[in-house]
């Protein structure tokens, strides 16, 4: 027999909402640090730092996480990892993949589910929907301290709405392609950073120069993934996504280093 669902009246299911939404909201308003953009890189960089007890939140402006990874190769359901991840996407995110020797063959539906799912589980949280449009600096401009965010539909609508802010110790730019947060902080931190935007396609170098390459590029303000491409001009390298997760990897470990060391100077001072 299929079970009777017990009616809840419109009141109960609004003030539940209500309470527990801005509940969220207010408990990610302030936190270690944010990631923009949940593709392949930002939801890696957020499993890896979540995992050794950051406090992180992935801002996305989508209603959906996984960013370029649902196109596939040309809109083709699959994409490469390089051999050398075999362990990470078994151990760290339980990702099944076809081994065929040169390359793995992943589903892009699954990696997108199981990313987000580790990220989630090591205790990142995310907001869906929200768009970064700015950010927080302290009086001088030389140091990020946080995001200016609004609701994508507000974008979408062309509306003038003032915004809110999130604070962070760091932030990381996953926005891909676009470097957005890095294009907003050069022009208003004065950091004059040249940003070319991502080289041809040369897939034999890129994955190991965006690895090499993600990480710091102003006090507070980190890239990962295409974003890191974009700011050094690196060659673009086509749907393969080893060096993604290695980027989020990469970044995280750098961010985790800072902010131990923030962390030991206040304790001593
Ligand atoms: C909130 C934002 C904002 C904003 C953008 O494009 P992504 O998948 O980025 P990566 O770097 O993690 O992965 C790149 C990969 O998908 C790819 O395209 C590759 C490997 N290409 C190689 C090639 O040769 O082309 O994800 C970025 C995410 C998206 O979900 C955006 O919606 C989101 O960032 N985003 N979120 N506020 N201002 N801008």
């Amino acid at each position: 027999m299929s079970q009777q669902l017990r009616g809840i009246d419109s009141k109960t299911i609004t003030q539940n909402i209500l309470k527990a939404g801005l509940k969220k909201l207010l408990e990610v308003s302030e936190t270690d640090v944010v990631i923009v953009g949940a593709g392949p890189s930002g939801l890696s960089c957020a499993y890896y730092l979540a995992r050794e007890g950051a406090k992180v939140l992935v801002v996305e402006r989508r209603l959906s996480f996984g960013g370029g990874i649902g196109g596939g190769g040309m809109l083709i359901p699959a994409i490469v990892v390089e051999p050398a991840l075999k362990e990470l996407l078994e151990r760290d995110f339980r990702i099944r993949y076809t081994d065929l020797g040169e390359v793995l063959v992943v589903d892009p539906a699954e990696l997108i589910a199981k990313l987000a799912c580790a990220a989630i589980d090591a205790g990142a949280k995310v907001l869906l929907g929200v768009s970064v449009e700015d950010i927080v600096t302290d009086r001088e401009r030389r140091r990020i301290l946080g995001v200016v965010i609004n609701w994508t539909a507000v974008h979408m609508a062309g509306l003038w709405v003032d915004p809110l802010f999130i604070r962070s110790r760091v932030v990381v730019d996953a926005t891909g392609h676009e470097a957005a947060v890095v294009n907003i902080a050069s022009r208003k931190m004065r950091l004059k950073i040249e940003i070319p935007g991502e080289g041809p396609a040369v897939p034999e170098v890129a994955e190991e120069l965006v690895v090499k390459y993600s990480g710091r590029v102003a006090p507070g303000l980190y890239t990962t993934g295409m974003a890191a491409a974009a700011v050094h001009g690196l060659p673009r390298m086509g749907p393969i996504f080893g060096g993604m997760l290695l980027s989020g990897k990469k970044t995280a470990e750098e961010i985790l280093r800072e902010l131990k060391s923030e962390t030991a100077a206040e304790a001593k001072s």
